[in-house]
C-alpha cells in the first residue's frame, strides 16, 4: 500500500455495503469470496480518499497477507487438478502409496519391461514422478506430440521430477558426433553414471510442454557443485536449426549461457538464439571456421562459446590445447578449465517438488 491512497473494499451486495473494519471479522476464505465476488460484473469497487486508522491498517495488511496464500493454494490446487484431468490420472485405482526400489505398481497390462525400465506413458519425469514418485532411473515417457515413447533418465532427488537431457561422468562416450548423432541422440542409458545426450528431436517434444526451468549441476574435479538454471528453455525445430531460446538466469555458476558479464564476451559467446552446429553441419557466426570442429561437440556455436557441456572430456580440470574445446562452464571455471560432471536436466516451472517449495531452486 503506497502512502497517498489506500484502497478500502467496499461490497455492494444488495446496496449493503461492507466496510474494511467490518471486513476485517470475516474469515480469511469469506474475504477471499467476497474479493472474488466484488470483481464480478454488476458488483463495484470503489476508491476511497486516505484514511488513519493504524489499526485498521494494520489488520488490512494481514488479511491480504491471508488472501494471498489462500489465492496461492487456489492457484496450486487448480493446477493439479487440471493436470490430474488432462492425463487421466483422477481414478481411484491409479493412486497408489509410494513405491519401494523393487515393487511394480504397474497394471499387469503394461507389463512386460524392456531392459529392465518400465514401460510408462507419462510426458515426462514430473508427471511419473507426482503419479508415483518412483526412484530415479530410465523411464520411458511420451510426450504429446511423439508417437513412439523414448527412454530417459529420470533424476527424482533434488527434488524429484527432473527428466535429464545431457549427462557427463566418465568420458567413456564420444560427444564430437555429427548432426544425426545429436538429432536423434547417442550414448548410454542403462546405469545412473552412464554419459548420453538425449537427442535434439526428443529435447525439442520434451521442451514444447510449456513453461519449464532447465536445471544445469556441474561438478568439478575437486568434487565441488555448482549449478545454474534457465526458465523457460526451448528449442525450435530442425528446420531452424534447433535455435535456442530461454528466459531468466538464476544459481551460483553464472550465466554462461549469455556469454559472461562483458559486452563484447556477450556479442561473440552468447548462445541465445544461436542455432545448433555440428561437425558437419556449421551453423556457427565464426565466418573464419567451424567452432563445433574446433571445440569437439554439437551445440549451440556463436564464435565460438562461453559454455561447451558437449565439448572433449579431460581428465583433471586444466587442460591445454589449441582450442578451449573442454567442457566448459567460463563463468565458473573459466575456459581452461574441463568440469568432470555436468547434467542438464528439465522440468515443469511450476512444480511442487517433494521440499513442497514449488519453485524448484533447490540445490
Ligand atoms: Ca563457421
Amino acid at each position: 500500500m503506497d502512502g497517498y491512497h489506500f484502497i478500502k473494499f467496499a461490497i455492494l451486495l444488495n446496496s449493503q455495503e461492507i466496510t474494511v473494519c467490518e471486513v476485517q471479522a470475516m474469515s480469511p476464505i469469506l474475504l477471499l469470496v467476497a474479493c472474488y465476488t466484488c470483481a464480478s460484473p454488476g458488483l463495484s469497487v470503489r476508491t476511497y480518499p486516505p484514511q488513519a486508522d493504524p489499526q485498521c491498517l494494520r489488520e488490512l495488511a494481514k488479511l491480504k497477507d491471508s488472501i494471498r496464500g489462500l489465492e496461492n493454494k487456489l492457484f496450486i490446487g487448480a493446477w493439479k487438478l487440471n493436470k490430474l484431468r488432462e492425463h487421466g490420472y483422477f481414478h481411484l485405482s491409479h493412486i497408489r502409496p509410494p513405491i519401494s526400489h523393487n515393487e511394480t505398481v504397474l497394471e499387469p497390462a503394461f507389463l512386460p519391461t524392456t531392459s529392465g525400465n518400465l514401460i510408462v506413458y507419462d510426458q515426462d519425469c514430473a508427471m511419473l514422478y507426482e503419479r508415483m514418485k518412483p526412484p530415479s532411473g530410465f523411464y520411458r515417457i511420451k510426450p504429446k506430440t511423439v508417437t513412439e515413447p523414448f527412454l530417459v533418465y529420470c533424476d527424482m532427488s533434488d527434488g524429484g521430477g527432473w527428466t535429464v537431457i545431457q549427462q557427463r561422468r566418465n568420458g567413456k562416450v564420444n560427444f564430437n558426433r555429427d548432426w544425426s548423432a545429436y538429432k536423434d541422440g547417442f550414448g548410454n542409458f542403462q546405469r545412473h553414471n552412464d554419459e548420453f545426450w538425449l537427442g535434439n528431436e526428443n529435447i525439442r517434444a520434451l521442451l514444447l510442454e510449456g513453461k519449464n526451468l532447465m536445471k544445469i549441476d556441474l561438478m568439478d574435479w575437486n568434487g565441488e557443485k555448482n549449478y545454474a538454471m534457465y526458465e523457460n528453455f526451448r528449442i525450435s525445430d530442425e528446420e531452424d536449426k534447433y535455435r535456442l531460446q530461454f528466459g531468466m538466469y538464476s544459481g551460483r555458476a553464472g550465466d554462461a549461457l549469455s556469454g559472461g558479464s562483458r559486452m563484447e564476451e556477450q556479442w561473440s559467446a552468447s548462445h541465445y538464439g544461436m542455432q545448433f552446429s555440428t561437425k558437419d553441419e556449421d551453423q556457427d557466426r565464426y565466418l573464419q571456421g567451424s567452432c563445433a570442429q574446433e571445440n569437439k561437440g554439437g551445440w549451440w556455436y556463436n564464435r565460438c562459446h562461453s559454455a561447451n557441456l558437449n565439448g572433449k572430456f579431460y581428465r583433471g580440470g586444466e587442460y591445454k590445447a589449441v582450442n578451449d574445446d573442454g567442457v566448459v562452464w567460463m563463468t565458473w571455471r573459466g575456459l581452461w578449465y574441463s568440469l568432470r560432471h555436468t547434467t542438464m536436466k528439465v522440468r515443469p516451472l511450476f512444480f511442487m517438488d517433494s521440499l513442497g517449495s514449488g519453485n524448484g531452486a533447490g540445490e
